[in-house]
Formats: structure tokens, sequence, C-alpha cells
């Protein structure tokens, strides 16, 4: 029988490894509420055709944005799987306007976890690929800071990050600071099972990521960035791949390499994306693999949040991509 390693295998053993001693337990214990509400969400997923999840909801989230059913779904998932949790001290959604916090005492409630509980989740209706990402902080001691300052940490502060891709198979992908792992469910026997270690995302990529309908507000110097890449001036050809779902774009783009480029836009002078939630996870996680993410000029990661829904540029890809682009956003 071949053998499988487990998400919650493979972190007490990389505990172990690390610390040189027993693990805890706490964080794997932490992670196993997320893998939880990941295949509840899943199997909601897998029958969204046939029941009547499909659709909207009939509310708006704190973002306008209509909110899906299976968004709602997703986010009592989490809420209810991580709340259960008494490691956790506050929790920070998409959906919510306001964190929850569970008043419990400094030294057991240790970790905050931020998280979008469905990303793009308007692709469900035509059944293209989407993501569940979460970001872990560890919260300030008192002496340091108060527990709303503790959700407000710069992303180099996270303990670990992943995503959950929906598609054609469910794949967890997560670090905790040394290296990125992949986990594909399985179905039969209900287990996310170790099926990539220390993913490297490639030095150079062949695809560019970017919803180009904006490109006539993005700042000038992004345009002409693309035109450079489309005219061969970083050594190779391009195709163009976007999928509209962050989750998605990122998965291709830590596996093939490449660009993603959300720039300011006139819809969006201050960036679409969320720093907690989408940037400062899936930027753990491309440095972790050996690429960059920025703003198109500064690190995200070091990036100082000033509030929990946050929005920001947001850029990510191979070394070699994201340098080029650095060099044109500050020409
Ligand atoms: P646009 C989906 O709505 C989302 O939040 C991300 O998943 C995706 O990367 C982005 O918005 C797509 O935005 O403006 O290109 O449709």
């Amino acid at each position: 029988m071949a053998m499988i390693t487990t998400v919650q295998q493979h972190i007490l053993q990389q505990q172990t490894e690390i610390t040189g001693k027993e693990a805890s337990g706490t964080f794997s214990w932490l992670l196993s509420g997320i893998t939880l509400a990941a295949k509840m969400i899943e199997a909601k997923i897998r029958a969204a055709g046939l029941s009547d999840i499909v659709g909207a909801y009939g509310a708006e989230n704190v973002q306008g944005e209509q909110q899906q059913k299976l968004d709602v779904y997703a986010n009592q998932a989490l809420l209810h799987c991580l709340g259960l949790r008494d490691s956790v001290a506050a929790l920070v959604s998409e959906e919510d306007a306001e964190p929850v916090t569970f008043n419990r005492d400094p030294e057991t409630g240790k970790y905050i976890i931020v998280f979008d509980p469905l990303d793009g989740s308007s692709n469900i209706d035509v059944n293209v690929n989407v993501g569940t990402i979460f970001s872990v902080l560890r919260r300030l001691p008192p002496e340091h800071g108060t527990l709303e300052e503790s959700l407000l940490q710069p992303g180099v502060r996270q303990v670990a990050a992943g995503y959950v891709v929906y598609g054609p198979s469910t794949v967890l992908v997560y670090s905790s600071g040394n290296g990125v792992h992949s986990f594909t469910l399985d179905s039969s026997i209900g287990a996310f099972v170790l099926s990539g270690e220390h993913l490297r995302m490639p030095e150079q990529g062949g695809y560019y990521s970017a919803n180009e309908a904006n490109a006539g507000s993005w700042p000038a110097e992004y345009r002409a960035f693309l035109e450079t890449v489309r005219s061969g001036g970083l050594g190779r050809e391009y195709s163009s791949r976007y999928v509209g779902s962050l989750v998605a774009d990122f998965h291709r783009t830590l596996l093939k390499g490449g660009i993603f480029l959300y720039p300011p836009t006139a819809k969006a002078p201050q960036g679409k994306l969320r720093l907690l939630y989408e940037a400062n996870p899936l930027a753990f996680l491309a440095e972790q693999a050996g690429g960059l993410a920025t703003t198109g000029s500064g690190r995200i990661l070091e990036l100082r949040p000033e509030g929990i829904h946050q929005r920001t540029p947001f850029c990510f890809g191979s070394r070699h991509e994201m340098d080029a682009l650095a060099r044109a956003v500050r020409a």
C-alpha cells in the first residue's frame, strides 16, 4: 500500500524537525479547523449545480458585493470550525465588516486567522475554479499591543499562510515558513494527502496574467512593461492567461512561473485586491517558493495595514519578471 502523508502528519513532522522537540500539536489542531471547513466547502461546491446553493444570497457583504450563497456558507463553515479551536483569539473574514473576537486569555488564544472564505465566488455559476485563502498571525503579547493591533501586523509577521483551490481536483497549498507544500484532497478517504513538497516558482515563466481591459487606466509604466513583455524584451515569448480567480491565477504562477499584475486602475486607485487576506498570504507563499510579491514598487509583506479590509495594488511572480517590473516601475 502506498504510504500517504496527511497535512496534519506533515505539520507535526515539520514542527518536530524545526523545533527538535515533540510538536505541541496546537498549530496542526488549528490547521485541522481549516481543512475540515475546506472539505465542507468542497462538498457544497461539487453539488452546487444540483442544489439551490448557486446564485445570489440576496444580501450584500461589507465590500458592497452581491453575496453568493456559497460565500455565506463558506464563511459560516470557517467561523464555526475555527471558532471551536481554543487557540484562536480572533477571526477576520472578507465577508464580515468586523472581526470575531473570543475572549480567551492570551496564553491560550495565541492565533489570529484572517481569511477570504471563497474568493472569486462569482465564477462558481460558470464552473470556474474558486478558492479559500488564509493567513495565520500570532497575537501580540498584551504588553506589546492590543488584540485589535494584533490584527494589523505587517505580512512579514505571518506564522503561516495558504489556500485551497477548488478545481478539477481540490488542492491545499500552505507554508509555515519552511517551504511551500501541496496536498490533494482524496475524497475516497476524506483526507488532504501530500502531493508536492518544497514547491519552487520557476526563475522565469511563460505567462503574463492581467485584466488588460483595465490597461487604459493603469499608470503608464505598467503598460510600457507589458509592451516589453509582449515584444520579447524579457528574452522569451509569453502567452496570456487570466482566469479572473485570484487563487487559480496564483496556483498556475506558482507551478509554471510568469507574472500576475493587478496595478492601480481608475475604478480601484488603491488597487482592487485586499491586503490582509489576499495579498499577504499569497505574497508569503510566493517568497517561500523563491518568487516575489510587490505593490509594483514595494514589498507586499512590509506594508503596515491600517484597516482589515484595506486594498493594495498586487503583483507577484517569478524573479526574472518581477525584477524587470521593478525596473520599469522605478524608471
Ligand atoms: P477583475 C474575483 O472577484 C477577484 O476578487 C479575484 O479573485 C480576481 O483576481 C479579481 O477579483 C479579478 O478582478 O477586475 O479582473 O474582474
